[in-house]
């Protein structure tokens, strides 16, 4: 490539490509040119690798995805097998594919009771999408027309697409694109330990459950109830902040969601699959929801996959429609995809995988995770379920003061992580761990050892030890 200038040298060359063509997603493109971008080449378990040969332990499993970690064989073969034999067809003419059959019948043993029809898409943001669409077609079908309204929450993350992204209460996601779109309105997040900076004064966390849902009610009121079609909700929010809701919010929202006749979509695009110790958080908290998005997880992100689930509800009402559905994309229910999205499922099931988050790896998780932060300066809260969790980073922990300027001391950590070979998220200042499922407990002391010692090594930096 032209101006580079040792092409031997296969980072920078890659760095210049990418520098000169690649535009990256929620990245300002001129500050990563200047800084150069990271290569990563390979995976194996918990680990990846950069070009330059570092080794990283990957905190996040991919984008929350990697149920099964890196370099899983099984996986690989499965998805040669359906590519050797059927790279692609489509669902369009009448046909359908075994792989993709197999998948449907598969999730319906996983989902929550009544959820056995499904359609297929290749992202989150895309299920979230059709899931706004049939939620339409259903009130259409039901002849209530009026009903049109999409409530979601505050800090919540849906995706990208207009519809998904106008549906994520993440604010910053809107003005670039003048979102959100008309028909859709917001509700508080049950955000408890941000509750005393948002005025809520020193509320006990399931009084501030109920007021979060007393309000999410009073919001509907306001709106019209006759106007509101559904409530969409991740059950734990990930990427606003992994919002863990207080114990009484769900079981509130759930009866007040019925009273008002609006459907409930969960958006279990994280949560799924295992990743709380559960197949689906809506069976920890004992939701019924009419519909459900899910992706990630699904195959372990070794390929592009999403699915919406309907319940009984709209599934009848859906698949007894006397004319065609006009929706569907060209990957819908793609071979080689519903081929490893199947395998991993089976492996979930056969190794025990979700069982053993919720029953020992999980827990084990959390109480090291909290073990090791109790009573560190920097750290006013660990949160989390599973394989999720957060470290809330403050400025004053007796008063729950975050840092004056949001994001800084989280960017400061997250340096820290990648130098020392940790991938760790950063939302705002809040750090996020979600590893694969497949950690042991020697590389889970490994991940918190280097956690620890990048939060020490940030709070040097503010100059507070
Ligand atoms: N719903 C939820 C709950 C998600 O977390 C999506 C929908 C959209 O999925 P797709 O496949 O269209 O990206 C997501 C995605 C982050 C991060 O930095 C999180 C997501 C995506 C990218 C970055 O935490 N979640």
């Amino acid at each position: 490539m032209a101006g580079a200038k040792n092409l031997s040298d296969r980072t920078e060359y890659w760095r210049l490509l990418d520098a000169a063509h690649h535009i990256h997603p929620f990245t300002q493109t001129d500050a990563l040119n200047r800084e150069g971008v990271r290569v990563i080449v390979r995976g194996k378990g918990i680990y990846i690798w950069d070009s330059d040969g570092h080794r990283l332990i990957d905190g996040m499993a991919g984008l929350w995805c990697m149920q099964l970690g890196y370099g899983n064989k099984e996986l690989a073969r499965a998805g040669f097998e359906a590519l050797s034999t059927l790279p692609y067809y489509n669902h369009f003419f009448k046909t359908t594919n075994p792989w993709t059959v197999e998948l449907a019948a598969k999730l319906a043993t996983i989902l929550p009771a009544g959820h056995s029809r499904i359609l297929f898409a290749n992202s989150g943001s895309e299920a979230n999408d059709t899931a706004l669409k049939l939620i339409r077609y259903y009130w259409n079908r039901m002849g209530k027309p009026d009903k049109k309204l999409h409530l979601s929450r505050a800090l919540s993350y849906h995706g990208v697409t207009m519809a998904a992204a106008s549906l994520s209460g993440i604010t910053p996601m809107h003005p670039q694109w003048d979102l959100p779109l008309p028909g859709f309105v917001k509700a508080p997040a049950p955000y408890w330990y941000g509750a005393k900076q948002a005025g809520y004064g020193d509320m006990e966390e399931d009084e501030f459950g109920h007021r979060i849902a007393r309000e999410t009610e009073e919001e509907i009121l306001r709106i019209g109830p006759e106007r509101i079609a559904s409530f969409s909700a991740e059950p734990i929010q990930g990427a606003g902040g992994m919002i863990v809701p207080p114990a009484t919010y769900w079981p509130e929202i759930a009866r007040i969601v019925k009273k008002y006749d609006i459907l409930l979509h969960a958006d279990e695009v994280i949560t799924g699959f295992g990743r709380i110790g559960d197949w689906f958080a809506s069976h920890h908290y004992g939701l019924k929801p009419d519909i459900m998005t899910m992706a990630k997880g699904m195959s372990s992100g070794y390929q592009p996959i999403s699915a919406v689930s309907l319940g009984t509800r709209m599934g009848d009402v859906i698949a007894a429609a006397d004319e065609e559905l006009v929706h569907g994309y060209t990957y819908s229910g793609h071979p080689v995809a519903s081929a490893v999205a199947l395998k991993n499922i089976e492996i979930l099931e056969r190794d025990g995988l979700v069982a053993r988050v919720k029953d020992s790896i999980g827990p084990y998780f959390q109480s090291r995770l909290r073990e090791i932060f109790a009573g560190h300066g920097l750290v006013g809260e660990v949160r989390g379920l599973g394989l999720i969790a957060a470290i809330e980073l403050v400025e004053n922990r007796n008063e729950r003061r975050p840092f004056p300027k949001e994001g800084g001391v989280g960017k400061i950590c997250r340096d820290h992580c990648f130098r020392n070979g940790l991938v760790m998220r950063a939302i705002r200042d809040t750090m996020v761990l979600a590893p694969p499922l497949i950690i042991t407990e020697d590389e889970i002391e490994k991940l918190l050892a280097k956690a620890k010692r990048c939060i020490d090594l940030t709070a040097k930096d503010l100059k507070r030890i």
